[in-house]
């Protein structure tokens, strides 16, 4: 697959913030912004409708000037005329602009006024506070920017996992569709599901006479061939992500497995086990002196060393290693034990489909129960509800019900916790729920304190039931709000309160240290997808991810249970 939209959006995205510190056209600007947009948005890629030549010039906000600049950036990897720019202005720029969300226009004022020419200048101005000095900028300011670099070297070209998944699966199957390609896996940090991936290792085995090297190298979406062997090669994609491939022969496949799944410290912590029993572990196997006594499967390389076979995302050296060799390893949750989604929006307000379409695609992945969460009016969402429209909803999900088999529709609401730690509706709608999820939506920058009372206070309420998403993080993009969360997780049992795990690719929020801290506390964990439409119930598996990545297991999740459980799981203490 040649570039994703999300490529093109970005590229075009970099341009307009790029101009905008350079200080050039305003109309430019806006055209570069909107194109952007546009492909974001678009339910189609804009690379197959360049190969089935249609005229990208239909789209809106895409004339005929920018599409020939699309189409040479698909085409040939390089987006006309950014070199120009790249050489006018640090590209770094543009990262800090996304990150800390200052605009091109006060990205601008620094650069011109302290003369910044790299990232480094421009955090050396930070920290000799020369941007506080400047007119119309503050502490404040200079420190978010001095985050926003940190945020920036710390996160360097590493994907969210899902964008990484998707680059990475189109690869495996065009290296599929070589048939003498037996195994093919994704390792690394991907197989382990974290929420960044930093690059791809795909391990293989082949029949002999195999193509796949040749395959990979030459793959569409190449913007260089780093290293190219007969057992290995990297690439670098247009998007600036690494992939390696390694093929190996059938008998070490399953130590190569072990070997690049990692992590590094699991590694470590199992290479210790294999010294103790005299036994050296590598890539290769698990050998005593020269003699190779496992290699061919991750049960066999793990049962040689005395452990039994550990999943993937529990491979973190955070302990696995000493439940395995007790058995006490824990029987992590799975996609398949979820019976329902707590946290669903529709038409009504943000959502794109309506109630009874959300219900249908529900029911069609086999739930049993389905909760929908409009938001409620404080929201700058347009069509936040009031107390009578929730009231209109909940007949309206009466109705629905005598007209669903086999699904229930729970009536729920997304309410906002105010600042003041009350909640955005009257008690005498929200008594009317089957349950509440509440949000913080504003005012992230409360101190720790005062963010951990609001929230305190809030579960005071007896309407409350579960905190959606705990810490307010977007992935690189928004960092988590001050907040106190194991005090959070402990007042929320003994209130009988629960914490969302909200699988949206953008937020994983609980993440996986707060799960396990959650299941430590004892406090139990919705996992929702928050979706917005029907292709996002799947986002459930991202969820799932991190929950397993938390250790989390099928009881420790009340959307796994039946109805029943699930609605005394939700009563209140
Ligand atoms: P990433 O790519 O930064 O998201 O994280 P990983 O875990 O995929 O790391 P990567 O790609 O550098 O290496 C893949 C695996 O190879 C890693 O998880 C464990 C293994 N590995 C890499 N370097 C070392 C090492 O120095 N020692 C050991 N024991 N294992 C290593
Ligand atoms: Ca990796
Ligand atoms: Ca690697």
């Amino acid at each position: 697959m040649p570039a994703h939209n999300n490529d093109i959006a970005e590229v075009m995205e970099k341009m307009a913030n790029l101009i905008e510190i350079k200080g050039g056209n305003q109309y430019r600007i806006r055209a570069y912004r909107n194109a952007a947009q546009t492909v974001k948005n678009l339910s189609k890629s804009v690379s197959d409708m360049i190969n089935k030549e249609e005229d990208l010039s239909t789209l809106p906000n895409i004339g005929k000037d920018l599409a020939g600049k699309i189409k040479k950036y698909v085409k040939k990897g390089a987006f006309p005329g950014i070199k120009q720019v790249e050489r006018s202005v640090p590209p770094e720029l543009n990262d800090i602009i996304r990150i800390s969300g200052l605009g091109g226009k006060r990205v601008k004022k620094i650069y011109d006024a302290l003369e910044v020419k790299t990232l480094e200048d421009l955090k050396k101005a930070g920290e000799e506070g020369k941007i506080r000095e400047l007119k119309g900028f503050g502490e404040k300011t200079e420190q978010k920017i001095l985050e926003g670099i940190s945020t920036v070297e710390e996160s360097g070209k590493r994907l969210k996992l899902s964008v990484a998944e998707k680059i990475i699966s189109d690869l495996v199957e065009h290296l599929k569709k070589d048939k003498k390609v037996k195994n093919i896996t994704v390792a690394g940090s991907n197989r382990r599901k974290k929420e960044t991936v930093g690059d791809a290792d795909i391990l293989a085995t082949c029949k002999k006479g195999s193509g796949v090297m040749d395959r990979f190298v030459d793959y569409e979406d190449v913007e260089k061939v780093i290293a190219r062997g007969k057992t290995k090669s990297s690439i670098k994609l247009r998007s600036g992500f690494q992939v390696d491939l390694r093929v190996l022969p059938e008998v070490s496949y399953g130590a190569a497995l072990v070997y690049f799944t990692g992590s590094k410290a699991h590694n470590i912590a199992i290479r210790k086990i294999a010294g103790k029993k005299k036994f050296k572990i590598n890539e290769y196997g698990v050998f005593r002196g020269d003699k190779r006594i496992a290699g061919k499967t991750e049960k066999g390389v793990y049962g040689k060393i005395g452990l039994p076979y550990i999943a993937p995302e529990l491979r973190e050296d955070r302990g696995e290693v000493e439940a395995g060799k007790k058995g006490k390893l824990p029987e992590l949750v799975s996609t398949d034990d979820i019976r329902g989604d707590l946290h669903v929006h529709t038409k009504l307000t943000d959502g794109k489909y309506t109630l009874e379409e959300m219900a249908r695609a529900a029911k069609e992945r086999g739930y049993e129960y389905v909760g929908v969460t409009e938001h409620s009016k404080h929201l700058t969402v347009a069509g936040g509800l009031k107390a009578k429209e929730v009231e209109r909803e909940i007949r309206r999900v009466d109705k629905l019900n005598k007209k669903l088999r086999k699904i229930t529709v729970l009536k729920g609401i997304e309410v906002d916790i105010l600042e003041d730690g009350s909640l955005d509706l009257p008690d005498s709608i929200l008594k009317e729920l089957d349950y509440t999820v509440c949000a913080v939506h504003y005012k992230f920058g409360l101190s720790a304190k005062k963010q951990t009372e609001r929230v305190l206070k809030a579960m005071d309420n007896k309407y409350f039931n579960i905190l959606a998403h705990p810490t307010g993080r977007m992935l690189k993009e928004r960092e988590a709000y001050e907040i106190d969360l194991e005090k959070i997780m402990r007042e929320a049992k003994k209130r009988g309160c629960l914490l969302e795990l909200n699988s949206h690719p953008e937020r994983l929020d609980l993440n996986d240290v707060h799960c396990k801290m959650a299941k430590d506390i004892g406090v139990k964990i919705a996992v929702n997808t928050d979706a917005h439409s029907i292709g996002e119930l799947e986002y459930i598996r991202y969820g799932i991810g991190q929950a397993r990545r938390g250790w989390l297991e099928k009881k420790d999740i009340v959307n796994t249970g039946t109805m029943k459980q699930l609605k005394k799981a939700l009563k209140r203490k």
